[in-house]
């Protein structure tokens, strides 16, 4: 579903298309080998990262899940353990990176709708000793993917990264969509980093760049990092070419995000009103719509079907449940038209 065929593509926000300005930058980038730190251009989207996020530094890396793996590795070693909810994506979609690539025991927590309670995270953070594994790291997803986008509000975070440290036990934050976040409640992404160790997060999704993700923490957690971005063949030589991108998301796509919620919303709002089709309208804090089909008639692959007949595509996550994400290359009208199709879809 490339550029130029004519879908309204809800199945992510990653399927965004550069923007003229971002291939401007590209063609023009002023480039080195990054490897040697030489690139003045991923030089300068480093710096601009962990400015915008509060950190010392910042790792420019190819993908979002390179950048969680890294960030891991910098935290936690072979047989230590790490807590995360059960259904982030780090646990669930990065084709078992923590065991396989780091020896990590992941131990998963329900939350609500992705979202950690501090009391039970306390619960189950552990000591070393001869029998058990100690817990070395806590990760939390904002704004949660498979939880429908919900954003752990500022306190909560503050507890747990409170709690973590004065077990011993770091925090690292997948906040691939974390300007999503900030965006929709007003508090600074740096704030919500404050409340982390480390954090990762993606200039490939409602950011619209083509490539990348950042690591941000302390200069010596990225010092590391950068030696695992080595060893996990991340070293991408004259990467200034798609940091121009990079660069021009941060500074130009983020005011933006805030139509993407809006679309968001529109398209939930008009879903609460169709029978068959359940949704919790609370989960909808950023730009992610999650609704259940549950109908005699019409279940999610059907519906799913149907949708891509009208040249409508979204993401059929479960048996019964769909996934939407509204971004830069769907429009107001689009969401309106998605709304009007599913509506008809449902009728048998
Ligand atoms: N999310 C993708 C897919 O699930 C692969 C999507 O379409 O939403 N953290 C979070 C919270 C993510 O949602 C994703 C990707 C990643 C990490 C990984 O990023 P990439 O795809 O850049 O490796």
């Amino acid at each position: 579903m490339g550029q130029g065929e004519s879908f309204v593509d809800l199945r992510s926000d990653t399927v965004t298309i550069p923007t003229e300005v971002m291939r401007e930058a590209m063609r023009s980038a002023v480039v080195g080998d990054d490897v040697y730190g030489e690139d003045p251009t991923v030089n300068r989207l480093e710096s601009l990262a962990a400015q915008r996020l509060g950190k010392e530094a910042a790792l420019y890396v190819p993908s979002g899940t390179m950048g969680n793996q890294v960030a891991l590795m910098t935290h936690a070693g072979r047989g230590q353990e790490v807590i995360l909810e059960e259904t982030c994506h780090i646990y669930n979609f990065s084709v078992g990176g923590p065991a396989f690539l780091s020896g990590i025991l992941t131990r998963t927590l329900r939350g609500t709708y992705g979202i950690l309670d501090p009391e039970e995270v306390r619960q189950a953070i552990r000591g070393e000793s001869l029998h058990t594994p100690g817990t070395a790291l806590i990760c939390l997803e904002s704004p949660t993917n498979r939880g429908g986008g919900t954003i752990y509000p500022l306190s909560l975070l503050e507890e747990i990264f409170k709690l973590a440290h004065h077990a011993g036990v770091g925090v690292h934050l997948d906040g691939a969509r974390i300007f999503n976040a900030a965006m929709a409640t007003g508090v600074p992404a740096a704030e919500f980093a404050r409340c982390a160790d480390s954090i990762m997060f993606c200039l490939s999704k409602s950011l619209a760049a083509p490539i990348g993700s950042l690591v941000a923490g302390s200069r010596e957690l990225i010092h590391r990092a950068r030696r695992f971005r080595k060893l996990l063949g991340g070293g991408m030589r004259q990467a200034g070419v798609i940091a121009a991108a990079g660069i021009v998301a941060l500074e130009t796509m983020v005011e933006r995000l805030r139509e993407d919620h809006e679309n968001a919303r529109l398209l939930a709002e008009g879903l609460s009103k169709i029978e068959g089709i359940e949704i919790d309208l609370k989960r909808v804090q950023t730009n992610i719509v999650i609704f259940a089909v549950r109908h005699p008639k019409v279940n999610a692959s059907i519906l799913t079907r149907r949708l891509r007949e009208e040249r409508i595509l979204v993401h059929q996550i479960s048996a019964d449940a769909i996934r939407c994400l509204t971004h830069k290359d769907v429009s107001r009208d689009d969401v309106l038209q998605a709304r009007e199709t599913i509506h008809k879809a449902m009728g048998t």
